[in-house]
């Protein structure tokens, strides 16, 4: 999401941070970069310009100029007016009590994701407990309520619909009356789009308004239409008391422009944002996570509870039951691999991590796909022994060659994958007694790091373990090493 503006705002921010110490010469230079990356984003003129006005004023400031991390003091600034700049966003869906029958009404252009964000409206509602319905206000295609009815079935939703009526209004509010029969308690409204704003459309929308008075109006439009969705949603804004926008395809290439603009245009805030096709792909629009994301902080708090929605509880239970053990083993590490699919693909919830969206994309550009990596990791561990899951270190030349042809695999990459894992098995049984609050300080600390050093792999902070090889343990070990080497020269040569 927003890769280039991340990309250029990460620049931005790079810029300062090289040049030591702050003068207002070289702050201006480096919000000058700033502001770049957003007009580039196609954020609107007059928002960047408002925006930079109260970025530049605190950034100026003596408070920071003064401070010891004035480029820390920065990215804060940035990341607070970013955050204005989109929120606040208030995410209650303002449903009347269950016994009696909300409206939610969903309006935009052709081809905006109307029907769609219809069905992933539907799926929450359900998660949520209620009964909602679906009423197929589109009379301008009759395949329209075609794909509302597939996508009813599919959910198990019921969709209201009546083909010899013509005129939308009565039929939402036919669909209003059968509701109280039906045993449903939110109708969802899909209304007629058009490829551009147009007096017979918004007519038609502001007399359902006026007759069905929806609880909440929602404007759907595409993120990748940049500045046009900002347009459309002011002209619909102006026809219709908006409640909220939802922005979608935002799993698309769209530059951040529409995002970053609508509220403050048109003063209705972003409420849901659509991540891609699938009915699971709404999430609320939390201003905060997305200023965070797009300043390369990553999305924690996003990624925490898609994980709590979808990894197995009790598994999570087991495995937090023996990190507060100190425990963590291989076979611990391949579990959780195992959850993390559930999640979809390991490279788009990368992009959750602080800092891994960077290393994201530069797997990506050695053409490395995390998905493949976490397949070859797992061959790995399901060629190694119980014993050797459980304590890789006993692991020596012939049992990494035994696992190698098991895995399909080089000797040395399975001395790559235990180099990788032991700090990372140090750093999860360290967090395994920690509370929340240090857990996240401890999150922190690794995001700076990985920050700074973004291709690195992580290094545990040496700590006296107390554990130390004995010469003859080295020199046996480096026999072992240079064995390992002859070995891998010969079959080179056979090649
Ligand atoms: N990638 C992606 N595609 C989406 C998203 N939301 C909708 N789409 C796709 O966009 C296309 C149009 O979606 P619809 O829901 O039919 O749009 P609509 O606004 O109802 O269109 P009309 O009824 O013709 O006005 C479909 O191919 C959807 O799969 C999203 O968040 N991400
Ligand atoms: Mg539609």
């Amino acid at each position: 999401m927003f890769e280039s503006l991340q990309e250029s705002l990460s620049s931005a921010i790079r810029s300062f941070r090289g040049l030591g110490k702050l003068t207002e010469s070289n702050m201006r230079a480096g919000l000058k970069l700033v502001q770049q990356s957003l007009l580039e984003a196609d954020v609107s003129v007059s928002v960047v310009n408002g925006f930079m006005d109260k970025v530049t004023e605190q950034a100026l400031g003596e408070s920071v100029m003064k401070r010891l991390d004035p480029t820390e003091q920065v990215v804060k600034i940035v990341h607070e007016e970013l955050i204005n700049l989109m929120g606040p966003v208030d995410h209650s869906l303002h449903l009347k009590g269950p016994k009696e029958v909300s409206i939610l009404m969903l309006c935009g252009l052709q081809g905006s994701g109307k029907t769609t964000t219809c069905g992933k409206l539907g799926q929450l509602l359900k998660t949520r407990g209620l009964r909602p319905m679906f009423v197929a206000a589109d009379l301008q295609r009759p395949a329209a309520i075609d794909q509302l009815e597939v996508l009813g079935n599919s959910l198990g939703i019921p969709v209201y619909v009546d083909r010899e009526n013509k005129d939308p209004v009565a039929v939402c509010q036919a669909a209003a009356k059968a509701a109280a029969v039906k045993d449903v308690n939110v109708l969802i409204l899909d209304t007629a789009g058009r490829l551009h704003v147009d007096q017979e459309l918004m007519d038609q929308l502001t007399r359902i308004e006026m007759k069905l008075e929806p609880d909440q109006v929602y404007f759907v439009v595409d993120s990748m239409t940049g500045q046009d969705a900002v347009h459309s949603s002011e002209a619909f804004n102006k026809a219709l008391e908006l409640d909220g926008v939802i922005l979608t395809k935002l799993d698309g290439d769209a530059r951040g422009g529409a995002a970053l603009s609508v509220k403050n245009v048109t003063g209705v805030p972003i409420k849901f944002i659509g991540t891609g096709e699938t009915l699971d792909a709404l999430e609320e629009f939390h201003p905060d996570r997305m200023a965070g994301r797009i300043l390369g902080m990553g999305d924690m708090l996003t990624f925490i509870e898609q994980a709590q929605q979808k990894f197995d509880q009790e598994e999570m239970a087991k495995a937090q039951a023996k990190l507060e053990k100190g425990i963590f083993t291989l076979d611990d590490f391949r579990n959780q691999m195992g959850q993390m699919k559930r999640l979809g693909s390991i490279s788009k919830f990368m992009s959750f991590i602080p800092g891994m969206g960077q290393i994201s994309k530069m797997m990506g550009e050695m053409n490395v796909d995390a998905d493949d990596e976490m397949k070859r990791v797992g061959g790995i561990i399901d060629s190694m022994t119980l014993e050797e899951r459980r304590d890789p270190t006993i692991i020596n030349t012939s049992r990494r060659r035994r696992i190698a042809a098991g895995a399909g695999v080089a000797p040395h990459q399975i001395s790559e994958l235990i180099k990788s894992f032991l700090p990372m098995a140090d750093m999860m049984k360290s967090m395994g007694s920690m509370n929340m609050r240090d857990r996240m300080k401890a999150m922190q600390g690794l995001t700076q790091k990985v920050q700074q050093n973004p291709t690195g792999t992580i290094q545990s902070t040496k700590v006296g373990t107390g554990k130390r090889l004995t010469p003859k343990e080295r020199a046996a070990a480096k026999k072992d090493r240079e064995k390992e080497k002859r070995k891998r020269d010969r079959d080179k040569k056979k090649k």
